[in-house]
């Protein structure tokens, strides 16, 4: 009920009555006004002004599983939402949800993550309301070995969002969404699965949003959402909208990857949007490092390099990309 007070009230110019609360969610006067006290509890400014009704005067970026699920399509992914204060890592909270049952399209957000992150153990820096720390259950009809391309399609749909936001930015593949050449956005795609069968996918997606600085390990490689805009007349960023464009985004290419099982239909957009496409690379796998020409990626997600004249295929958890400049 709180989700659709929060809706309508957002949706009114002016005030609402408390009589026409009622009758929109067929509720009584005593919840209307329990519903709201909850609100403002939650830290929404509400102006209760007497004949007229209520009004919403400030909505701060909040983090909440009202506020987040009344900004998504009922049904939709992320309209099932599970908001922590703290967790380890929003993937391991995802999983253990996962274990015990929870559905297709669940979304796991934290306010900070004591342990978050990154591919082959390395950590991932999510301070307490700084970010978008997520993570979305998926429990696809799919051969396990295309889960790791739900982390190219989660890209797409993180760039779709930005760009809604008029946010201009850069994939680099397979996990990283840059701006002006920083990382400000990494996915982790992780799986539980049986030979043949998918139990469950976890897609972690971390974004760094109102973080002024970072650890000096990442200082000159990391960068926020409000680093990016802040010398330009942008509105503030606020996580709810931008988490449910994104899983908009998501449902829209998670959709058609399962009627099509390949990424052929991705392909020319994500070149568009590849930090490293038709430049010179280096690709690094364990001791040895190599430099090769980047073509693109191909259907199955894999990164198109020529390498001594030889074109290569190169799956993502094998090699780290580097441009030939620094970092991308
Ligand atoms: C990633 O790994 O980029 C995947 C990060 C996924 C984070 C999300 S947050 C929600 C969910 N829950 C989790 O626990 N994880 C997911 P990788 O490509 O391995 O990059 C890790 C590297 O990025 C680190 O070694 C640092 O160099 C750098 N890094 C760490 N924190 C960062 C940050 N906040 N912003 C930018 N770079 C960062």
């Amino acid at each position: 009920m709180k989700e659709k007070i929060l809706k309508a009230l957002r949706e009114c110019d002016g005030y609402l009555s408390g009589q026409q609360l009622c009758e929109l969610l067929g509720v009584s006067r005593t919840a209307v006004w329990k519903a709201i006290h909850r609100l403002s509890d939650e830290g929404y400014a509400i102006e209760a002004v007497n004949k007229k009704g209520y009004r919403l005067v400030k909505q701060p970026d909040i983090l909440s599983e009202t506020e987040i699920a009344s900004r998504i399509r009922p049904g939709g992914l992320g309209s099932i939402v599970r908001c922590y204060d703290t967790v380890t890592s929003t993937n391991d909270e995802a999983r253990l949800l996962a274990e015990h049952g929870a559905a297709h399209g669940t979304l796991v957000v934290a306010q900070c993550q004591s342990r978050g992150k990154g591919r082959r153990l390395r950590a991932w820096d999510s301070p307490k309301g700084q970010g978008i720390w997520m993570s979305l259950i998926l429990k696809p009809d799919l051969p396990p070995e295309k889960a790791s391309m739900m982390t190219l399609l989660a890209a797409m749909a993180v760039a779709d969002a930005l760009e809604a936001e008029n946010i201009s930015c850069q994939i680099k593949w397979p996990n990283d969404i840059v701006i002006d050449g920083r990382k400000v956005c990494g996915i982790l795609t992780e799986m539980s699965a049986q030979p043949e069968m998918i139990n469950y996918i976890v897609v972690g997606i971390g974004i760094n949003v109102h973080n002024r600085e970072f650890p000096e390990e990442i200082a000159k490689v990391a960068v926020s959402l409000d680093m990016a805009i802040g010398a330009k007349n942008h509105s503030p960023i606020r996580r709810s909208l931008l988490i449910a464009g994104i899983m908009e985004a998501f449902e829209r290419y998670y959709e058609r990857f399962l009627k099509e099982q390949k990424l052929g239909f991705i392909q020319a957009d994500y070149h568009q949007r590849l930090v490293s496409f038709n430049q010179e690379v280096y690709l690094i796998e364990k001791d040895q490092v190599r430099s090769g020409k980047c073509l693109g990626i191909d259907d199955t997600g894999c990164l198109v390099a020529v390498i001594d004249g030889r074109e290569e295929h190169i799956m993502s958890g094998e090699v780290s990309v580097r441009g030939v400049l620094g970092y991308v």
